[in-house]
């Protein structure tokens, strides 16, 4: 009799059943459910391999005096890091203490871990790796709707649409089993992808199922409001709803006005009858069955990524979508629990149920919740760029908690980020492999995986779901909300914590009951029933699959439009962006800097997924059949280009910027635009497309610019500059700590 859970990767949250098998590797099944109707992907189907994995992490490690991690028993590693606590405190005040979440967390661990921080270690340097995913829709949610659930519907609801465009999104990649949710658009002839790079995806649109739109990269907000000035001027605005349902209309038209179809033609490459065409498919698509706008991280993160969101939401507006009954708009979250981890207060400006740290009355909420003074709440805390950048600084965080994340390889100008790691007094990584940013740890707490413990995750869609535990955990292992009792207790940490996932959940229900995501009228019993639980479900209440349909979350019930405008390097393709740091054009920038593209011989570098690897790879990596398709770090280049520069299909080539260098093997890809190459961001080490990216970030979100670097393409492996403050080429294995662990057995 096998388990029924979820999957362990991303934010489709695909059902499937787990079966353990006496001295085997567990079976994975595909189960039927709503957003995946049986199907997995490959990385969904070989997850088992994660369990029982030979380089699972069961005992703590502790780094010596030699430099080397060491095994530990649990009493001497806690003790260690309880220590390390108070010191830091006692010294530098608790703002010299940092933790780090994860969008991969249960509800549970990211709702404990922001209590943990806020009570326990009282620090407001929180923050997670969902600010590299996830913040510019949300804060274009927020501002438009008053409201921020990825998808405020069913993805089934897609089943059905006429149009649906996808802006900067690879599905077929990122999300398989997502693509049949797209048939009814492609059959209809109205799926419009917009990518620069001829996807997997964008190919879906071939043989008149759809359009590809292949614009310059980081040139989709002059792109919008190219779309959004075709609307309007070509009468195919929804005047009914817009007068009924929103504000600010006519300083938008104002906004939108200089963006004629020429020009925005120039801007962004895309021919002037594509921009007519996409605005007639969704024009009809929302007259006719149904149109849906929907983004991914191909749009959102960069320097303009909330106000590239606003401007897909603004096109929404005026084309009468979000809140009807068959249409819409929506962002497709990312990590396994990016939505419920965005809600429940590991961001650093937040409370759970989706607070505001700074609201007075949600403050005395969770405080009567939490059983303490308001004022033992500390304030907002930083955005993950300023947090990782405060590593080791004088006046920042000096010692660092890092829970499911690995940001030495995944947050952006990692030159600098490793940097930072290595200069901590005491870094501290809860994981069950050795991950790149585990590796530099002086303490690592092995924790327990996806199929070894209870909570829930919420989907995509906004569906709480049941995580359940399948198999028995390896001995040693403990699970993270035991670590952060164990630890609060030592800690003498006011308020009460859980090692228990129901327990903490129906703290969360409370600490939730009354904010936007409220969860208070959901409970593990109803889940095991299999009910279709989407928030906001109060106490009483039945939950809400559709949001929006009578109001929106605003106080007056509108969305509103809001204008926004191309930054000043929008205005020609071939200088994108506002970089400030002359010839070249790159640097370590400033907040909203962005590197200028294509000047002289650099190319426009964008950064993305493949589909047999999750994230920074310290999952998939580890995955052999996963790991055998795709062992390293292929660039994709169009063969001109690469011609151009004397480079060979296969060859090593090297990319290289004022931030680093990465060395890897071109693969010729006429997918590609002539000015544009392609990375995956799953390797570590020196081809870690992070050494490249800049850590400018958006002003309003604080997402980093991760889709769009400018870089030099050059035939063979160049001696780039140490990558590594602290000891040379520390990302080629010479670090000044060594990554080897002695001793296997437990203490
Ligand atoms: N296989 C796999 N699946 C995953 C993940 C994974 O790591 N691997 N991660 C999960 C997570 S956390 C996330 S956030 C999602 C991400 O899912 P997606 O958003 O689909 O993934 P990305 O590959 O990051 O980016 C999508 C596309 O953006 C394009 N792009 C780059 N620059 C630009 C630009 O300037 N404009 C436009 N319009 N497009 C641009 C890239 O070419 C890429 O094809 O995937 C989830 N699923
Ligand atoms: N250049 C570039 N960089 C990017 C992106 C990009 O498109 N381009 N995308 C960004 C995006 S969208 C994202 S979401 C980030 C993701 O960036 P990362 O934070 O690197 O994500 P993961 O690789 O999933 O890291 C999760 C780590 O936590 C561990 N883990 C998993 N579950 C748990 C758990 O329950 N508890 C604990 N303690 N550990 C756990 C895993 O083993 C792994 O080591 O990367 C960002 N970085
Ligand atoms: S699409 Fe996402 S949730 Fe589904 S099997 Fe693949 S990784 Fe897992
Ligand atoms: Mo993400």
């Amino acid at each position: 009799m096998g388990t029924a859970t979820h999957c362990p990767y991303c934010a489709l949250q695909c059902a499937m059943t787990v079966t353990a098998i006496a001295d085997g590797v567990p079976e994975i099944a595909g189960r039927g459910f709503p957003t995946n109707r049986g199907g997995l992907c490959r990385k969904g189907w070989t997850s088992a391999a994660l369990l029982g994995h030979p380089e699972r992490l069961t005992t703590p490690l502790l780094r010596a005096d030699d430099g080397v991690l060491r095994p530990a028993s649990w009493d001497v590693a806690l003790g260690r890091v309880a220590a390390q606590l108070l010191a830091t405190r006692g010294t530098h005040g608790a703002d010299a203490v940092g933790v780090f979440g994860g969008g991969g967390l249960t509800n549970e661990k990211a709702y404990l871990l922001g209590k943990f921080a806020r009570l326990a270690l009282g620090t407001s340097r929180i923050d997670y790796n969902g600010r590299f995913c996830m913040a510019s829709a949300a804060a274009a949610g927020n501002r438009a709707f008053g409201l921020d659930r990825g998808l405020p519907f069913p993805v089934a609801d897609l089943d059905a649409a006429h149009t649906i465009l996808l802006l900067g999104s690879n599905v077929a990649e990122t999300m398989p089993p997502f693509v049949q949710h797209l048939q009814g658009a492609r059959t209809a002839g109205g799926l419009i992808v917009v990518d620069p790079r001829r996807t997997a995806t964008a190919d879906f649109t071939a043989d008149g199922a759809g359009l590809h739109l292949q614009p310059v990269p980081a040139t989709d907000l002059a792109l919008l409001l190219g779309l959004c000035h075709i609307v309007i001027h070509d009468g195919l605005a929804d005047k009914a709803y817009i007068a009924d349902r929103t504000t600010g209309y006519a300083a938008l038209a104002r906004s939108v006005a200089p963006w004629w179809p020429e020009r925005t033609s120039r801007v962004t490459g895309v021919p002037v009858e594509l921009l007519r065409e996409t605005t007639r498919l969704l024009a009809a698509g929302a007259r006719n069955g149904g149109g849906y706008i929907l983004t991914g991280r191909g749009v959102e993160q960069h320097v303009d990524g909330t106000d590239t969101a606003t401007a897909a939401i603004n096109l929404a507006l005026l084309l009468g979508l979000p809140g009807s009954a068959h249409s819409g708009f929506g962002t497709l979250t990312g990590q396994g629990n990016g939505q419920g981890g965005r809600e429940h207060g590991q961001k650093a400006d937040q409370l759970p149920g989706y607070r505001k740290i700074t609201d007075p009355v949600a403050r005395a909420h969770v405080a009567r919740v939490w059983g303490v003074g308001e004022a033992s709440i500390p304030g907002p805390g930083l955005p993950a760029v300023e947090l990782l950048a405060s590593l080791g600084k004088p006046g920042g965080v000096r010692t660092f908690l890092v829970h499911g994340a690995n940001p030495a390889v995944s947050a952006p100008d990692s030159t600098e980020v490793l940097a930072g790691l290595a200069s901590l007094d005491c870094l501290v990584v809860c994981d069950f492999f050795l991950s790149e940013t585990a590796a530099l740890a002086h303490v690592v707490l092995p924790v327990l995986q996806w199929a070894e413990e209870d909570g829930t995750i919420t989907n995509l869609e906004g569906r709480v779901l049941r995580r359940r535990a399948a198999v028995p955990p390896p001995p040693g292992a403990r699970s993270e909300l035991w670590i952060m009792a164990e630890l609060a207790r030592r800690l003498g940490a006011p308020s009460t914590f859980s090692d228990d996932p129901e327990t903490v959940f129906t703290e969360l229900r409370a600490a939730s009951a009354g904010g936007l995501a409220d969860y208070s009228g959901i409970d593990y019993p109803l889940l095991d029933t299999g009910a279709a639980a989407y928030w906001p479900y109060p106490t009483g209440g039945t939950g809400t699959p559709r949001l929006f349909l009578n109001r929106f979350a605003h106080d007056d019930g509108r969305a509103r439009l809001v204008p926004v405008s191309a930054a000043a390097g929008s205005g020609s393709a071939g200088s994108v962006g506002a970089g400030t740091s002359g010839p070249g054009g790159v640097g370590r920038n400033g907040a909203g800097n962005r590197d200028t593209l294509f000047g002289g011989s650099t190319l426009a570098l964008a950064t993305g997924r493949l589909l047999e690897h999750y994230q920074s790879g310290a999952q998939t990596r580890r995955v052999p059949a996963l790991a055998a398709a795709r062992p390293d770090a292929r660039l994709l280049i169009h063969p001109a280009a690469a011609a151009a520069r004397g480079i060979s299909d296969g060859g090593p080539v090297t990319l290289a910027n004022a931030r680093g260098a990465v060395w890897c093997t071109a693969e010729f890809s006429t997918a590609m635009r002539l000015d544009t190459v392609f990375l995956p961001f799953h390797y570590p080490g020196r081809q870690s497309a992070n050494l490249l990216t800049s850590s400018a970030t958006d002003p309003v979100s604080g997402m980093p610019e991760f889709k769009t670097s400018s870089v030099t393409v050059a035939p063979g492996w160049l001696p780039g500059q140490p990558v590594h403050a602290g000891g040379g080429d520390a990302l080629a294995g010479s670090g000044s700590f060594s990554t080897s662990i002695t001793g296997t057995g437990t203490p």
